[in-house]
């Protein structure tokens, strides 16, 4: 393929997705602005822990992938930058998606192609990123061509699902989306739609937010089955086995870059209507608050009073990732330091960086030691792997990973 393709951001969507395109095949450059991991990708060594990733990081390089933190020429540009979002609007942040696409203005030849890759809110294209490109001369679908392209991949599973999940790719004209879609079947197998891009945005949002209001019916059940002493997983396994029920499972919080974030987008755009969206987002965010209340009423209940007894298994927001972002455990930790409590001991196997938090152990037998209630916040692997050393324990099993028994508490 003589198609030259720069990814710019080499975070969690991006790098992954540069190294398999070029491990299939295409010309790619990816760019970031920060130096340091440019330096580490060129120095051969992938920059965060995932299943599989090692190898296609690896194939890539032998395939010629560069790596840069200066902007370089190319056909597309496939940008892949953060969107957080305003706490006190609810509203897109978008000055990285405008920061990257500037960049890649002051470099492109005529008639490049800009594809957000980057979640986006409804009407981000229009209203942020045309007026952008416009007020810098160009004229839109002659001298540079924008698409919105989200991706859809789960950490933890996302070298499967970058070949074997279907793709959106929006654009104003369909011949522009031909032309990304040759890009993305190079490793794509699945169908990949062309429509609109204030589709592609409305529907990217759309997925995650109906995953954020299915784990909050399950955060809402847990909460009621906690009050009336009904077991919040007997029923919903039960419930499931109808065959138009699929409950998720109740947990400490939703976290993650995405799901805890992409809902937002509606409840600050649609304030009067995105009801239901603002009501599940603020059940899943008080599920550290009610973990809280839970180990205190557990403490209360085993004579414990030193909260430094108390270890939180669990830093980062989901199983086998070593991604922190709006972990539930931080924001745990956050809700204790309003309470003014602090003390709690944290371990996570999967954390390198040992200044996230404060009283973190680094070596599973010393944390064991050091505490009587053992909180599962995260079902990491290396816990499934040492049930055995947990045993004697108090254990708050917030993931539903052991079986119930006079030392084992659940939500
Ligand atoms: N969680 C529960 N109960 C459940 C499922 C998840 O409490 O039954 C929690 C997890 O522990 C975690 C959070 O929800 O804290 C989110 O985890 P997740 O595995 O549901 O999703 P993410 O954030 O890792 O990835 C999501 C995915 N979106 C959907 O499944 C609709 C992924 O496909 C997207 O690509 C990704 O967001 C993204 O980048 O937008």
């Amino acid at each position: 393929m003589n198609t030259k393709v720069c990814v710019v951001g080499l975070g969690y969507i991006g790098l992954p997705t540069s190294i398999m395109m070029a491990s299939h095949g295409v010309n790619v450059v990816g760019v970031d602005y920060n130096k340091a991991l440019v330096d580490k990708l060129n120095s051969g060594h992938m920059t965060f822990k995932e299943k599989g990733i090692d190898d296609i990081f690896f194939d890539a390089i032998s395939k010629g992938i560069k790596f840069s933190h200066e902007g370089v020429s190319a056909d597309i540009y496939i940008v892949a930058v953060p969107t957080p979002y305003n706490k006190l609007s609810k509203k897109i942040d978008p000055s990285y998606v405008i920061n990257a696409v500037k960049d890649v203005m002051s470099v492109c030849s005529k008639g490049a192609i800009i594809v957000i890759e980057s979640t986006i809110s409804p009407s981000t294209m229009d209203k942020y990123i045309r007026p952008v490109i416009e007020k810098n001369g160009f004229v839109i679908g002659k001298d540079i061509h924008i698409a919105h392209a989200p991706e859809r991949i789960i950490p933890g599973n996302m070298v499967y699902e970058l070949q074997h999940n279907s793709r959106t790719i929006g654009v104003d004209e369909p011949y522009i989306g031909e032309k990304i879609k040759e890009i993305y079947s190079s490793f794509c197998q699945n169908e990949i739609v062309i429509t609109d891009i204030k589709t592609a945005e409305m529907t990217k949002v759309v997925e995650n937010t109906f995953r954020d209001i299915n784990i909050a019916f399950a955060n809402e059940l847990a909460k009621i089955c906690r009050q009336d002493n009904m077991n919040v997983y007997e029923i919903i396994k039960i419930a499931n086995k109808h065959p138009r029920v699929n409950i998720l499972q109740p947990g400490p919080g939703v976290g993650g870059h995405c799901i805890s974030v992409d809902p937002w987008f509606l409840v600050g755009d649609y304030p009067n209507l995105a009801l239901l969206t603002h009501e599940a987002r603020k059940i899943n965010d008080s599920m550290p608050e009610f973990v809280l209340e839970r180990i205190s009423c557990i403490m209360e209940e085993r004579g414990i009073t030193d909260v430094s007894r108390v270890g939180l298994y669990g830093l980062t927001y989901k199983e086998d990732v070593d991604d922190v972002r709006e972990s539930p455990t931080l924001q745990l930790l956050e809700n204790m330091k309003k309470h003014l409590a602090s003390g709690v001991k944290v371990f996570d196997p999967m954390v390198a960086n040992k200044n996230i938090v404060p009283n973190m152990i680094y070596d599973f037998d010393e944390f064991l030691d050091s505490i009587d209630i053992l909180v599962v916040m995260v079902a990491h692997s290396h816990l499934k792997k040492n049930i055995n050393k947990i045993k004697d324990k108090i254990i708050f099993d917030t993931r539903n990973v052991f079986e119930l028994n006079k030392n084992v508490y659940k939500l």
